[in-house]
């Protein structure tokens, strides 16, 4: 059972919707937005060269320099006075990303976050645990509109406290908990030690997204809180959370909901689109907003496009986990690294806790890169021991060697309660 019809309509009727919702942004863009249209103008293109949805090749990227840039309402579609709320992504340099919705916007957006929470195995009824941050962030308030919307109950405890968390979840026998994967590891990291198995009470889904998490990640999640986790995925500027989740039947990618949010794949380098199935960056055409509108949103998320239907039923287009950005990569020595090729390996080994951190320096001109890694409770050998079995793990997906590996004990390394982990910490430009 699905949320809204539109989730298994026929490829036709959703290219012809998608067609005519195009075409109504960029007149709303071109209208309303100076920047967009001096943007088509530059091109040479007026909103008349519109007609279908393969058009959008037509049109202009937009990046997030260019929300910088007009900084902090410029692209803005409506007035002021049409607006009813304000977000802000959590950028980790410089100016957050101003976000505003109307009316209509909310309505988009509580809409898209139930018919989430409804294909990731949310039913009306149940009580849903939200641990995403209430503020700027699009996480709490996204959650707590959807939640409400399905006709769920939301228990609003919003990110940290983790004592609270816990009563919460034991007395109110929550059904679901809503949170992201870091804090998902935290929470059972320290029921452990309060002596409360996770596993023995009533949740049973996690509903986890805001950032990267590998698959032995995710199952360290669901073994630990014995639950099944859905990923869901979403980003501020094209609305928040609920741009796409996994269906609890296949797992198999996450829908997108492309009534509302078009998506291409493209090579980050060249813009180009990529052959069917390849990997590339996310570009988010939003066709339904009115505040905020966004054409062709470089999201700097990499992934691939499915459109075989789903054994769930839904028709609407699968994107894969992210497991890395565009933008994530380090590059130590000229050499390129992902931390996600890091976490894989430290998540595989067992006498490994799944906390780390990547710290890059400069000493003269040579970068270094030093790795900490925690062991696990369970751990019986030496440091040196385990150091030379990460160094020799990581000779396998690496290119480049950290210059230290160092083991420190449980607990040692900071955990994130509140927001999004931060893994990597660059010290060479300070
Ligand atoms: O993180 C919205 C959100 C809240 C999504 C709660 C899911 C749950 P921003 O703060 O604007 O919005 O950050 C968006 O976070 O471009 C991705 O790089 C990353 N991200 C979001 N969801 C996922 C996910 C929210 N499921 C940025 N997997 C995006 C991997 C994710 N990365």
């Amino acid at each position: 059972m699905v949320y809204n019809e539109i989730e298994t309509a026929s490829r036709a009727e959703v290219t012809a919707l998608q067609s005519k919702r195009l075409r109504e942004t960029v007149e709303h863009v071109y209208e309303n937005v100076p920047w967009y249209r001096e943007q088509f103008e530059e091109l040479g293109i007026t909103p008349e060269d519109i007609e279908t949805i393969d058009d959008i090749t037509k049109l202009p990227f937009t990046t997030k320099e260019d929300i910088r840039d007009n900084y902090p309402m410029d692209l803005f579609a409506v007035d002021r006075s049409e607006l009813r709320r304000i977000h802000a992504s959590s950028g980790t340099t410089g100016k957050p990303k101003i976000v505003g919705y109307t009316e209509d916007d909310l309505g988009v957006w509580r809409e898209a976050m139930a018919r989430s929470l409804k294909a990731g195995g949310v039913e009306p009824g149940m009580m849903v645990q939200n641990a995403y941050g209430y503020g700027l962030f699009t996480g709490g308030l996204g959650f707590h509109d959807g939640i409400q919307e399905l006709g769920a109950s939301v228990i609003p405890t919003g990110g940290g406290n983790t004592a609270r968390q816990l009563d919460m979840l034991q007395d109110l026998e929550s059904d679901v908990l809503c949170c992201t994967p870091s804090y998902c590891l935290y929470l059972a990291e320290e029921a452990e030690e309060r002596g409360i198995d996770l596993s023995e009470l009533p949740l049973s889904r996690v509903v986890i997204g805001a950032e990267p998490f590998t698959d032995p990640m995710r199952e360290e999640i669901e073994e630990a809180l014995g639950v099944s986790a859905v990923d869901v995925y979403g980003l501020s500027e094209v609305i928040g959370p609920g741009v796409s989740i996994e269906c609890t039947e296949a797992q198999d990618g996450l829908h997108i909901w492309e009534d509302h949010f078009y998506p291409e794949v493209l090579d980050p380098e060249t813009g180009e689109p990529v052959g069917e199935g390849e990997e590339g960056e996310l570009v988010i055409t939003s066709l339904t907003k009115q505040a905020l509108p966004m054409i062709r949103y470089r999201t700097g998320d990499m992934t691939r496009l499915n459109y075989d239907t789903c054994e769930c039923g839904r028709t609407m287009v699968r994107m894969d986990n992210i497991t890395g950005r565009a933008d994530d990569l380090i590059i130590v020595r000229g050499v390129n690294v992902y931390p996600s090729q890091i976490e894989e390996v430290m998540l595989d080994m067992e006498d490994v806790a799944p906390y780390y951190r990547i710290d890059l320096y400069r000493k003269g001109n040579l970068d270094t890169m030093e790795l900490t890694v925690e062991y696990h409770e369970d751990y019986e050998g030496t440091h040196a021991e385990l150091e030379a079995q990460i160094e020799n793990r990581l000779k396998d997906v690496l290119d480049v060697k950290p210059d230290e590996i160092e083991v420190v004990g449980p607990g040692v390394i900071e955990r994130t309660e509140v927001g999004k982990v931060k893994r990597v910490f660059d010290h060479r430009e300070e």
